[in-house]
């Protein structure tokens, strides 16, 4: 029998595990866990590395979660941390490690050795779909449980000490009691919504202007990322592997993908792209294309009684600094923690600061992400005077050692141990 096949079986008999339940059953964990995007799984994850029990509940299929092209970038204390608890396998042999990323504009390209001036520090290119499923991998393989494809999923008690989610899953309804609820369900789910909007601070900034995005059977043109200011607007390339390119271009909130057949695309990104020196994208069938819009959201506190909010389900950045992703693990790697010290000694002053360590991060990378937005886009209203403004900016952190290094820290991710995040 092939390991595919012995898992396949694995997989199947756990699902009749859960198909053999009666019409309602209540189940307990310690942490009932909403959402299997990174923030989830990484945190079911952490939490059995200290053998802390706990339930994923996911709306989608596990085939969609598995498949669905988002992030791509990964910061040096992301990797580590992968590395550190037992998923970074696949990430070491198939992620593309790079050193820099490229700054254009008025036609040149500028390299930021960010290895150099940060002291050694990377990133790594690997499909966030690619990492989920490694880490799903991993919790089904460890005998963790993921409810896909659950529906009418609430949350209840929040501010008691045994918060309950309640689900639909294979047919039947359950209830599940737990110690501490992971809100890890992304900006448009229920646990941020459950709670109290009286007892929540939203800040957001919409951006005019979204990313279309394409991802294409074309060898990257370049060996690292191209962030381009252009005077027809934003344009990012980017990779999945040696032959996927993953490029993006500034475009309408609200754009039409029917205006945008193929060709244009590559005829606008090229124009995007063009430097002095005859700089050419290789192109490539398009097998996927999408528009995202924009925009900056934080929530304050993330924290409501025993339901901790993470990720996207707490705060967005704009793709521009390739954040989002690694804010979700920064996250839940003091989540984690915090619970853990919990079930040890009962110690409850991580919980409680929980949010205020985290939010120091995340308005660090709501700054980096809103910056490096401003300064590669047009913005529609803009003038001559923004464009020539952004140019002088790009210049600068071209030129000056200190502005070169400020954006490698940020964008290879600031350490994970902050001042004063004593874990
Ligand atoms: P996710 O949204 O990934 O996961 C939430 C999960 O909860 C989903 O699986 C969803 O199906 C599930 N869910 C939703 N509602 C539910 C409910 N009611 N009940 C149960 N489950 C529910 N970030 C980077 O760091 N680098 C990048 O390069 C980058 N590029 C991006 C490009 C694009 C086009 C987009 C859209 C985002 C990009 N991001 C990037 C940001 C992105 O990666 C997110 O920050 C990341 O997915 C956040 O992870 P989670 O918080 O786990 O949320
Ligand atoms: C991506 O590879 O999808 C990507 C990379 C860098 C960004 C945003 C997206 O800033």
């Amino acid at each position: 029998m092939t390991l595919d096949k012995f898992w396949a079986f694995i997989v199947q008999v756990s699902d009749k595990r859960t198909m053999a339940m009666p019409a309602s059953t209540k189940l307990r964990t310690q942490a009932g866990i909403v959402g299997a995007g990174p923030a989830g799984l990484i945190l079911s994850h952490l939490l059995h590395l200290e053998g802390i029990d706990s339930i994923v509940i996911e709306a989608r299929a596990r085939k969609h979660v598995e498949e669905r092209l988002r992030a791509g970038v990964l910061e040096q204390g992301t990797v580590d941390l992968l590395n550190e608890s037992g998923v970074g396998e696949r990430l070491r042999r198939e992620g593309l490690v790079h050193r820099g990323i490229e700054l254009r504009f008025n036609c040149r390209s500028h390299r930021i050795d960010m290895h150099e001036l940060t002291g050694g520090r990377t990133i790594t290119v690997y499909s966030q779909h690619e990492l989920v499923k490694d880490l799903i991998r991993a919790r089904i393989e460890a005998g963790g449980q993921i409810f896909f494809e659950a529906g009418q999923i609430e949350i209840h008690d929040i501010a008691s000490e045994s918060p309950r989610i309640t689900l639909q899953h294979g047919g039947s309804h359950r209830e599940i009691t737990c110690d501490f609820i992971g809100g890890c369900d992304g900006s448009h789910g229920v646990c941020r919504a459950s709670i109290p909007a009286a007892a929540l601070r939203c800040y957001e900034k919409v951006y005019a202007f979204g990313w279309l995005g394409i991802l294409a059977a074309a060898p990257p043109a370049s060996q690292e990322l191209i962030y381009s200011n252009h005077e027809r607007g934003f344009a990012l390339l980017s990779m999945r592997t040696p032959q996927l390119s993953r490029v993006y271009l500034q475009c309408r909130p609200d754009e039409d993908l029917a205006a945008w057949p193929d060709g244009r695309i590559w005829e606008e990104l090229q124009r995007r792209f063009e430097t002095s020196e005859g700089f050419r994208l290789n192109e490539g069938p398009i097998l996927q294309k999408g528009v995202t819009p924009m925009r900056s959201f934080v929530t304050e506190p993330m924290q409501y009684g025993r339901l901790f909010l993470a990720g996207d389900a707490a705060h967005i950045v704009p793709p521009t600094g390739a954040k989002g992703l690694n804010l979700a693990a920064a996250d839940v790697r003091i989540l984690a923690h915090a619970i853990t010290a919990w079930y040890r000694s009962g110690a409850t002053d991580l919980l409680a600061r929980y949010s205020e360590i985290c939010l120091r991060r995340v308005w660090r990378a709501q700054h980096f992400s809103w910056w490096m937005t401003s300064m590669l886009h047009r913005s529609e209203c803009g003038d001559g005077f923004d464009y020539r403004r952004q140019l002088a900016e790009l210049e600068h952190v071209t030129t000056s050692r200190a502005a070169a290094t400020s954006l490698a820290e940020n964008y290879t991710g600031l350490p994970f141990t902050l001042p004063g995040e004593q874990l």
